[in-house]
């Protein structure tokens, strides 16, 4: 009784925040041109076309805030919104696009680098993942890149919509196993689906409450 009191008020608490006006603020191609942070950050990251732009929309309740696409690779930049001047939203350019060319890739990895150990107002970053893929190498790659920079991240499962009970189930207990080996890693993964919302209340909630508490 008292834990689910507890979780109306979470749930609350990341409605609150989420249904405050969000705004567009810049978009963002080198570091170089990055204003000084004034609010604590959450950034959203993830393979090319795993949802971290539907997924930013879901959250906020806007359609077609962050730009959404069917085509890999949608997002170059390191995208900012305002959410209620309490907190700035990150979308960032997906990894892994196969049509990458090398010299783009580079300059991802560049600027990824970068914002990850430069940026002390970084409060939380959440990993997506595809749920019909589940964790790749280069998401692999990426977590020990966060685990190296000491930068405390969730995993999103995203798109559950697509996929059957048996293979979620399946799906969430590998990402236990991989993420006992991430320090910095939350140690559930979220599970969610901007299409139908499943999961999205949850996902505000642990926002919220990070901000809240305001720690890594
Ligand atoms: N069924 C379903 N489709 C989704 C969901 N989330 C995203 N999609 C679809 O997946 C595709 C890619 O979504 P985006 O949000 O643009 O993905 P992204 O990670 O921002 O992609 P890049 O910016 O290119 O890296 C689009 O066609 C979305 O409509 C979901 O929860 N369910
Ligand atoms: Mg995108």
């Amino acid at each position: 009784m008292v834990e689910d009191i507890k979780n109306v008020d979470r749930t609350e608490l990341g409605r609150k925040l989420f249904s405050q006006p969000c705004e567009f603020l810049r978009g963002v191609e080198r570091l170089e041109d990055l204003s000084t942070p004034e609010l604590p950050e959450v950034a959203f990251v993830g393979r090319s076309n795993c949802g971290k732009s539907s997924l930013l929309n879901a959250l906020t309740g806007r359609k077609s805030l962050a730009r959404t696409s069917k085509t890999p690779g949608r997002t170059k930049q390191l995208n900012f919104f305002d959410l209620g001047q309490k907190v700035w939203l990150v979308d960032m350019p997906g990894y892994g696009y196969a049509k990458a060319s090398k010299k783009e890739i580079m300059e991802w990895n560049q600027t990824v680098n970068d914002y990850l150990k430069g940026r002390p107002t970084l409060l939380k970053l959440c990993l997506l993942i595809d749920s019909r893929h589940g964790i790749k190498s280069n998401d692999i790659e990426m977590m020990q890149l966060l685990d190296k920079a000491a930068v405390s991240y969730h995993i999103i499962l995203t798109k559950i919509d697509k996929i059957g009970n048996l293979d979620l189930e399946n799906r969430i207990n590998s990402c236990f196993k991989i993420l006992k080996l991430h320090p910095a890693a939350f140690p559930e993964p979220i599970p969610t689906s901007s299409l139908n919302g499943e999961g999205i209340p949850q996902l505000r909630a642990e926002i919220a409450i990070m901000i809240q508490q305001g720690s890594k």
